[in-house]
């Protein structure tokens, strides 16, 4: 690889020109990447300039520099936020004792093992999204559809510096399956559930920005909050850049029940299909597949995984140091939904073993304020409908309502009314097709595709008119 300049090829603030080990490891890496890239990242623009942000450092000036880019030549860069002086561990087991700069031995598989599930997620989000790109909706979609790809990306280098800075020969070999596995591969898939399921269209592009991508604040958030300081700091700036995806997909489903909700109102008629439009009732059932499928992406509510992570201080709840209680939990209780018989109830379980219901709980909330805002949109077109998040336990593969069927309302239902019904609640193969003839590319600047309303405003100040790809 002579001649490629890695330390200023690699932006980075982890002093990589020190770290000769480091330094090696990635070297041999970074091809193997951009292989992995050029085969699974987006397919047929390789070549094209894209109105990109690149972080560059992770102070104000420096995390978000934009400039046209060909993706291959993006600058993946390693940044941890600021080191805290002092910082300690915060809660569990170890609580009060300084933060670990190095793996502890004893719960090195452990942390290996939850590094490796958080890595694994980056680049299947990328292959699951590689073919959306012939069928964008509009020039600043599709920039946004790249920015959102090279960021995965971005992450997936910020797991893969932890694995190699800190996990010897393991973290190399589990470096470079991170880029063997592939997204719906019967023989080598995905670690989690949602990784494996497809993204066909748009409609289920922003609902994965949404749903999904939201799992990704809230796991990235409960290990910011981790003992094992390096990846608790990679961990902080990763969700400056989750944040974005998660805008994408909030102002992309806005956009989408704006322009719906418009042609129902010029056309009386809740039919929106006639005009080439996704109407409130297919949305509603893309809802509740893209909700449930990331239901299942916090585990099972009641999980003695969960409960070691959080003894072991490497994994904490959402925002752990806003909690006033002893973040130990050892006497406390929080209250599950669970399933009795063929009702579903609630019950009192020991805090530790509830982490993962903890923290979906405070996912659903968070998903509420987003749907609140899609309503408003409707509500101010004078339309009586409103969208709902499923109930928690519709749909799901994962947890203690994997071996029942439940109505989205939340009623423990026989299999023979899921049979007669669930066409009415999940995406059916016609809805699949319909979607999928409205996806035709729109890549003349300044124009959008009749199934969504262009945006309030641009990228970093540009027009919505601006060429965000170039694609002469
Ligand atoms: N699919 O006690 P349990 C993101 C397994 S998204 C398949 O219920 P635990 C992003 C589990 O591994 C955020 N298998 O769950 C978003 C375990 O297996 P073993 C990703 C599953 O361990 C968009 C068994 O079932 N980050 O960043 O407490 C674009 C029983 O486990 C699933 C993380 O997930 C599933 N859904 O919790 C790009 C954070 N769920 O041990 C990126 C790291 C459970 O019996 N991961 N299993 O072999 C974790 O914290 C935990 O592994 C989980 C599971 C929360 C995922």
């Amino acid at each position: 690889m002579a001649g490629i300049d890695y330390v200023e090829q690699i932006p980075n603030n982890v002093n990589l020109n020190e770290n000769r080990r480091l330094l090696r490891a990635l070297e041999e890496w970074q091809p193997k990447f951009l292989e992995w890239w050029k085969d699974m990242g987006p397919h047929g623009y390789q070549a094209k300039e894209v109105y990109l942000r690149t972080a560059i450092s992770v102070d104000a000036q420096g995390w978000a520099k934009f400039g046209y880019v060909r993706m291959p030549e993006y600058r993946w860069g390693i940044f941890l936020a600021e080191p805290e002086a002092g910082r300690q561990i915060n809660f569990g087991d170890h609580q009060g004792s300084p933060a670990w700069q190095e793996v502890p031995g004893e719960y090195r598989g452990v942390l290996r093992r939850l590094i490796v599930t958080q890595g694994d997620t980056e680049p299947a989000s990328v292959e699951q999204q590689r073919h959306l790109g012939r069928t964008c909706p509009s020039l600043y979609d599709l920039r946004n559809l790249f920015q959102v790809n090279v960021e995965e990306g971005r992450h997936l280098w910020a797991m893969v510096y932890i694995l190699d800075a800190h996990f010897g020969r393991d973290g190399r070999e589990e470096s470079e399956a991170l880029l063997q596995r592939r997204s719906g591969d019967a023989d080598k898939p995905r670690i989690l559930g949602a990784f494996n399921e497809k993204t066909p269209d748009w409609l289920s592009f922003f609902l994965f920005c949404y749903f999904t991508d939201r799992d990704g604040k809230y796991q990235l958030a409960s290990l910011a909050e981790s003992g094992f300081d390096p990846l608790s700091r990679t961990c902080r700036f990763m969700l400056t850049e989750e944040a974005h995806h998660m805008f994408v997909g909030e102002t992309g489903m806005g956009r989408i029940v704006q322009r719906t909700c418009e042609l129902m109102r010029e056309h009386k008629t809740d039919d929106v299909r006639k005009f080439g439009a996704l109407d409130l009732a297919t949305i509603q059932r893309y809802i509740n597949f893209h909700c449930s499928v990331s239901l299942d992406l916090f585990g099972s509510e009641v999980s003695t995984n969960a409960a070691n992570f959080y003894t072991m201080g490497l994994k904490g709840r959402f925002e752990e140091t806003k909690k006033t209680d002893d973040h130990r939990l050892k006497d406390a209780t929080y209250s599950v939904t669970e399933l009795d018989g063929d009702r579903i109830t609630t019950r009192e379980e020991a805090a530790l073993l509830s982490l993962n219901e903890r923290l979906r709980d405070d996912y659903v909330a968070d998903c509420n304020r987003g749907l609140a805002r899609w309503n408003q949109i409707i509500k101010s077109h004078g339309i009586d409908f409103e969208l709902r998040l499923p109930h928690r336990g519709f749909h799901r593969a994962i947890g203690a309502f994997a071996e029942v069927k439940v109505s989205p309302d939340g009623r423990v239902i026989s299999e023979a009314e899921w049979d007669a019904k669930h066409h009415e609640w999940l995406p059916t193969e016609d809805d699949k097709a319909y979607v999928a003839s409205l996806m035709r590319p729109v890549t003349e600047p300044g124009k959008f595709a009749n199934w969504i309303a262009p945006p309030a405003r641009g990228i970093n100040g540009q027009p919505v008119e601006f060429e965000y790809v170039r694609l002469a």
